[in-house]
């Protein structure tokens, strides 16, 4: 892989995975992927979805709300979802055979009880920035790959924040797993390719 090349794992935490609070189908599937494509980038960041209990992005802290539903905030639409990837609880750890040392950097995101953050780059409200980007650009990166779950929420999000940041973008398409939440899928995989977003299978990394 070129120099400059930086693999982003977006959020292979316990929650998403079989067996968690918002289970995306076959989510821990990406886990044997990721670990070994990793070591074929120069630049290896991992992100956690870290919220508080009190998070507005939980249907439970809208009273009468349902899980799933969709809710106006500030900043617009937002889906809420079933409480998840609360800071410090086993939910929110990486998934337990993901090879989390080979990590240069582990971003959390959401954190800010107001505020939901799919994209590793921005929140939702589109303006607060996680850091990401310049993160990326002051270790020489311009090209990003991008793995993990879920493929039509925060992984989709990240990569069209990537681009819109001016990074060349490849999605390693079975290294993710959708939530498919009303064609979301559909939806967020036509707006990737509508932006340039590369779809590739790790084969062709194995392969090169
Ligand atoms: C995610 C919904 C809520 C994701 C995170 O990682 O795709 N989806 N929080
Ligand atoms: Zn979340």
């Amino acid at each position: 892989m070129a120099p400059g090349t930086a693999l982003i794992v977006i959020d292979v935490q316990n929650d998403f995975c079989t067996g968690g609070a918002l289970a995306v189908a076959g989510g821990e599937e990406v886990v044997p992927l990721v670990n070994r494509v990793a070591g074929r980038f120069s630049v290896r960041v991992l992100t956690q979805d870290w919220h508080s209990p009190d998070h507005k992005s939980f249907a439970a802290n809208h009273p009468g709300a349902e899980a799933f539903s969709v809710t106006e905030m500030p900043y617009g639409a937002q889906v809420l979802w079933p409480v998840h990837c609360v800071q410090g609880t086993p939910g929110a750890a990486f998934h337990p055979d993901l090879a989390t040392d080979m990590a240069d950097m582990v971003l959390r995101k959401g954190f800010r009880p107001h505020v939901d953050s799919y994209s590793a780059f921005f929140e939702n409200d589109k303006t607060t920035p996680t850091g990401l980007a310049g993160y990326l650009r002051e270790r020489g990166v311009s090209e990003v790959w991008l793995a993990g779950l879920a493929t039509d929420f925060c992984v989709a999000h990240s990569a069209l924040d990537a681009v819109a940041q001016g990074f060349r973008v490849t999605l390693l398409e079975d290294a993710c797993r959708a939530i498919d939440l009303d064609g979301s899928l559909a939806r967020m995989s036509g707006a990737m390719r509508e932006q340039g977003v590369r779809f590739a299978l790790a084969e062709e990394l194995e392969s090169a």
